[in-house]
């Protein structure tokens, strides 16, 4: 019984992003949700991000609480707007689908969801977006792939931060890259520091790519 009524829940919450996803392509919007755990360097990505891509740019920020980080986006000018929810783990396509009334995404824009930062739920629920990013900082050390192979799995590519953590905090990348690429072979793993911006014009390069192909 409980069974069936999580894969009502997963299937209800698929057609909608489906749909959403439609909506979003036919505006020529490239919508990205980022994963990762509490303090991966998920919005300072999002920053990072903004300063090396061309065109317009809009931002659903997800937390359990608060609007830290939406207004400091939008203190460096970057439209971003708030999914409060108050406890869920992760966000849904029906957040998605509600805050998406509110906005006012241009079309063409890139489109970037930062989800709750959690290892585990986001990576079961789509959202209609084109692809994940997850992102794994060298804090959380080298064994991340291994022990939450799921969210990597899912993800289009990998973002290692805090990689000047590295030595502080035992990081061993080669572990990191040898789990990686067994619970996600072939993954692509692109290095960023989210406090420097080091490594955000590769990123937003290997982006671009990725966008021109579904475009
Ligand atoms: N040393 C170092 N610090 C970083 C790096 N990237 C981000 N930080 C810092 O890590 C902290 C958390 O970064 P955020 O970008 O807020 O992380 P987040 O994933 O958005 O966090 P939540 O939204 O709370 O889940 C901030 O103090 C950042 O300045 C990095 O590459 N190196
Ligand atoms: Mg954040």
């Amino acid at each position: 019984m409980r069974v069936e009524l999580k894969r009502a829940i997963y299937e209800a919450n698929d057609r909608l992003a489906a749909s959403i996803h439609e909506d979003l392509r036919r505006r020529g919007i490239f919508t990205v949700n980022i994963l990762g755990s509490p303090g991966a360097g998920k919005t300072s990505l999002i920053t990072r991000l903004a300063g090396v891509l061309e065109g317009p740019l809009a931002v659903i920020e997800g937390d359990v609480a608060s609007d830290i980080d939406t207004q400091a986006l939008r203190a460096l000018g970057i439209k971003a707007w708030q999914i409060e929810t108050g406890g869920d783990c992760h966000l849904n396509a029906p957040m998605i689908e509600a805050i998406l009334k509110q906005m006012d995404v241009p079309d063409g824009a890139w489109l970037f969801i930062e989800n709750i930062g959690n290892l585990i739920c986001p990576a079961e629920f789509v959202l209609g977006e084109d692809m994940k990013l997850v992102v794994s900082s060298a804090a959380e050390g080298h064994d991340k792939p291994r022990k939450y192979p799921i969210i990597f799995n899912k993800s289009a590519a990998c973002v290692l931060t805090k990689l000047d953590l590295a030595a502080a905090v035992g990081f061993d990348e080669a572990a990191f890259r040898s789990g990686l690429g067994l619970v996600a072979p072939g993954i692509p793993l692109l290095a960023l520091n989210g406090r420097t911006g080091e490594g955000a014009e590769e990123l937003g390069a290997w982006l671009k790519a990725a966008r021109s192909q579904v475009s």
